[in-house]
C-alpha cells in the first residue's frame, strides 16, 4: 500500500514516531494530553475581552504576586490550572512544576503514577496578552528517576540533555504547536475546523547565518562589556567589522521570537544585565532556556548562556535563571566568541 498522502494529524505523527521507536507509548500520551491543554488555551487566549480574562489576577489593584516575583495575568493562573487539571489523572506523570508555582506538585494519590517530569511555562509573554500581541505555552519533558516515591524539587534538576521531549504552542494568528522528541524539530498548526493539530513543517533548519536579532535594546546601558561590544558591532552594519547590515526584532514574547528564528533564522538573547545580574539573568533555565535549546538544536541551530553550551548546565534550584543565546548556529558562536574574549 502507498503511504496516504492526506494531512498527517499529530496523533499519526506520534503514532509514527512510537513504531520507528523513537517514543514510549506514555510519552506519546502524555503529549497528547499536553496538545490537548494548549488547545483549551488557546480557545481562551483567542476570547480575548470577551471571555473576561484579561487584565490581572487577584484583587482590583491588587495583582497577585507568583513565585518569581512577578505580577500573575487572569490567562497565566487560567493557564496553569488547565495544564495541572489537564495532566493530573493521565497516568502519564509522576509530578509536575509550573513558572508559576512555588514548588513541583506529586500527581494526587488518586491517580496512577507515571515515569515522566513535566515543567511548564503556562502563558509565556503574558506581558503582552491585554494588548493582543502573540503569547504561548512552553513545556519540557524529563525522566523521573527510578524508585522514587515522592518527586519533589530536586528530581528536576537534571540537564537539559536528559530532556526527552521539549516543544511550545503559540497563540499567534494561527496557533502552532512546535515539538522534538530528540529526533528533528516538527511544526504542527491548529485545524480550527477539525480540532485537531496537523503537521505543516516536517524537520525545521535553522539557516546558520542571520542578518536578524532580537533583544531587549532598553537594557543596551545595563548590559556586560562583551555584550555592549557585540551588539554595537551589529548595529554598525556594513561599514563595520561584520560587514552586512543587520535587522532587529522584539516581540518580548520568547515563543514568538524563537518561532521566528526557527522559521526563518536570527539570533535571539536575553543576556545578563545589571537589573537581573543578582538572580542570573531573565530567563528560567527549566522553562524556558532548556526547552527552547532543545527545539533550536534539534532544528541545527545553537544555544548557549553565551560561557557555556545551555543544555549541559546543571541546575541547582527549579526556578533558576540564566542568560540566553540562541539560534543561528554561527551567529551564536560569535556572541559567545565575544563572551569568551572578554573573560
Ligand atoms: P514571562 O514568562 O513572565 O512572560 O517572561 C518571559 C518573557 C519572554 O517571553 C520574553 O522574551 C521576555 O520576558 C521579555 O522581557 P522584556 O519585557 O524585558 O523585554
Ligand atoms: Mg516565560
Amino acid at each position: 500500500m502507498s503511504p496516504s498522502t492526506s494531512a498527517v494529524s499529530l496523533t499519526r505523527f506520534l503514532i509514527e514516531a512510537e513504531r520507528e521507536g523513537q517514543i514510549q507509548p506514555d510519552l506519546r500520551l502524555l503529549i497528547e494530553v499536553v496538545a490537548r491543554a494548549c488547545k483549551s488555551i488557546s480557545i481562551a487566549v483567542g476570547k480575548g475581552a470577551l471571555g473576561g480574562v484579561l487584565g490581572d489576577a487577584g484583587t482590583p489593584g491588587e495583582a497577585s504576586i507568583n513565585v518569581q516575583g512577578e505580577a500573575q495575568k487572569k490567562l497565566d493562573v487560567l493557564s496553569n490550572e488547565i495544564l495541572l487539571e489537564a495532566n493530573a489523572w493521565g497516568g502519564h506523570l509522576a509530578a509536575l512544576a509550573s513558572e508559576e508555582m512555588d514548588h513541583a506538585v506529586m500527581i494526587p494519590q488518586d491517580y496512577p503514577r507515571g515515569r515522566y517530569l513535566l515543567l511548564f511555562d503556562p502563558l509565556d509573554g503574558s506581558s503582552n496578552i491585554d494588548v493582543n500581541i502573540s503569547v504561548g505555552t512552553i513545556f519540557s519533558v524529563l525522566a523521573c528517576p527510578q524508585d522514587i516515591d515522592s518527586p519533589c524539587d530536586e528530581h528536576f534538576l537534571q540537564p537539559g540533555t536528559a530532556q526527552v521531549a521539549a516543544g511550545y504552542c503559540t497563540y499567534g494568528p494561527s496557533t502552532m504547536l512546535v515539538l522534538t522528541v530528540g529526533h528533528g524539530t516538527h511544526a504542527f498548526t491548529l485545524d480550527r475546523e477539525v480540532g485537531g493539530f496537523v503537521l505543516t513543517t516536517r524537520g525545521m533548519r535553522i539557516p546558520e547565518d542571520t542578518k536578524e536579532f532580537a533583544v531587549n535594546m532598553s537594557n543596551q546601558r545595563h548590559w556586560e562589556p562583551a555584550m555592549q561590544s557585540y551588539v554595537g558591532d551589529l548595529l554598525a552594519g556594513k561599514e563595520g567589522p561584520r560587514g552586512k547590515d543587520f535587522n532587529m526584532r522584539w516581540v518580548a514574547s520568547m515563543v514568538a521570537d524563537v518561532h521566528r528564528i526557527l522559521t526563518r533564522g536570527g539570533i535571539f538573547s536575553y543576556p545578563l544585565d545589571a537589573k537581573c545580574a543578582d538572580k542570573g539573568g531573565k530567563l528560567r533555565l527549566m522553562y524556558e532556556a532548556n526547552p527552547m535549546s532543545m527545539l533550536v538544536e534539534q532544528a541545527g541551530g545553537a544555544a548557549s548562556t553565551g560561557r557555556q553550551r545551555m543544555l549541559e548546565v546543571r541546575p541547582t534550584h527549579l526556578h533558576q535563571r540564566v542568560p540566553v543565546f540562541l539560534g543561528s548556529r554561527n551567529e551564536v558562536e560569535m556572541a559567545v566568541r565575544y563572551h569568551l574574549e572578554r573573560d
